[in-house]
């Protein structure tokens, strides 16, 4: 192994619970829902077996309403290491909300380097299940595009786009941060978006985790990333010898309803809607993007098109912005409001691929690399300078670097680690 893989296996080494990864020992000390999906992209390159339990873990706190939660607590883990913790969610050893669903792409990405039938026979109807209670018990719009119910639930947390739409949501107070222990205020949401996300998913607890309360909001991200899902189960069921057809009339359905209802032509772009509301948030941020992960996509090219205008500057700055470089709000270091994550970078990297963007797709998989390891694998990176943020040692920062070096279009020399701050 050449030394950058080194690095990233060790990262993932350490996050390694026994039985699945945290995102990072200190922040998150917990199982996370997507990113246990990217990590598995990355242990497939070391150990199948511990992808396969990875996803393994993660599906076996799947509720019997097919939901899969965003969290799943680790016992042995002080309660007070996380806020919101298991006490705050009442629901057993998980949360109760969601996150987007990249689980049946991971699966099949898993099984691709390591076939199993019996892996992929045995999670084929639990992500079924997972789709299922997205479909139904979601639609709070009635046009076939799942509502998110929290920030959480988008991955992108404090998102510019969903300020609007939390405004009007009352502060809860008389709880303490603990993500504050691990990372710099000015990298992590404010103390007022912390209060609303804890009102927001209080008030959903409170309803049995069923009732839509003051955010509800069909997100570019979450609905693409279904519809790019249902085409990897339409492998899968091929895979498994089982019907396909239906998982591709399924992400047809979502495609058409995403084209229909948050595509704005004048701007080239996927915006977000307020199901409250009905209308669409104009706010450019990276989930907007991520509709390209599907090769059928009708306006692909005005999309790129605006990938690689001045508001993502797309091969030109490090990764992809999660915020419009040109909106006044834009913020280089916090959160996901301006820097770029490897995830979504890799992801919109898939995206270029499946629309013939080799070029684009080979530099941008290469900064990733590039930046993953200079900053010590940091959780996301500021888009201009490329210095790192948020904590370090991150799992789906590692994962995702080990599986670009694997894909073979990546320089895959040992990179120099950044230094620190200050020298
Ligand atoms: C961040 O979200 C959690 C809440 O779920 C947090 O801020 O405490 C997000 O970046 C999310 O996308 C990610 O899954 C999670 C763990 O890495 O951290």
């Amino acid at each position: 192994m050449n030394v950058t893989r080194e690095r990233a296996a060790a990262v993932l080494a350490g996050n390694w619970l026994g039985a699945s990864t945290v995102p990072s020992r200190g922040l998150y000390p917990h199982q996370w829902s997507w990113d246990s999906a990217f990590i598995a992209f990355g242990l497939r390159h070391l150990s199948p077996g511990r992808a396969r339990r990875e996803l393994r873990t993660l599906f076996a706190a799947q509720w019997p309403d097919g939901r899969v939660p965003h969290i799943v607590f680790d016992p042995a883990t002080p309660p007070e290491a996380y806020f919101p913790g298991p006490s705050f969610w009442h629901a057993g050893r998980t949360s109760g909300l969601v996150q987007p669903p990249v689980h049946a792409r991971a699966a099949l990405a898993v099984h691709k380097a390591d076939p199993d039938r019996e892996f992929l026979a045995t999670l084929y109807p639990k992500l079924v299940a997972w789709h299922d209670y997205l479909r139904t018990c979601r639609d709070a719009g009635g046009r076939g595009l799942v509502a998110i119910v929290h920030p959480w639930e988008s991955g992108m947390d404090n998102s510019p786009a969903w300020d609007e739409a939390l405004a009007h949501v009352p502060l809860a107070t008389g709880f303490v941060r603990r993500d504050l222990q691990h990372g710099e205020a000015g990298d992590r949401p404010s103390d007022d978006d912390y209060g609303r996300y804890v009102r927001l998913a209080a008030a959903y607890r409170d309803s049995g985790y069923t009732a839509a309360g003051d955010f509800v909001v069909e997100d570019p991200g979450f609905n693409a990333l279904l519809a790019d899902a249902e085409l990897a189960m339409a492998e899968i069921a091929e895979e498994l010898g089982l019907p396909a057809a239906g998982h591709r009339e399924a992400a047809a359905r979502v495609e058409k309803a995403l084209e229909e209802t948050l595509w704005d032509s004048a701007a080239g772009f996927f915006f977000a809607r307020d199901v409250r509301t009905g209308s669409l948030i104009r706010e450019h941020t990276c989930a907007g993007l991520l509709p390209l992960v599907l090769p059928d996509l009708a306006v692909a090219p005005a999309l790129l098109a605006t990938a690689t205008g001045p508001r993502f500057r797309l091969g030109r700055v490090h990764g992809v912005p999660s915020y419009d470089l040109t909106a006044p709000g834009f913020d280089a270091g916090r959160y996901w409001r301006g820097p770029s994550w490897s995830n979504v970078g890799w992801l919109v990297r898939q995206g270029l691929l499946r629309h013939g963007e080799h070029a684009l797709a080979a530099s941008l998989g290469e900064d990733l690399v590039e930046t993953a390891v200079r900053t010590g694998f940091a959780e996301y990176a500021d888009p201009l300078t490329g210095a790192g943020h948020g904590t370090r040692s991150f799992s789906w920062t590692a994962a995702l670097t080990l599986d670009l070096l694997s894909e073979g279009n990546c320089d895959n020399r040992g990179f120099a680690p950044e230094p620190p701050s200050g020298s």
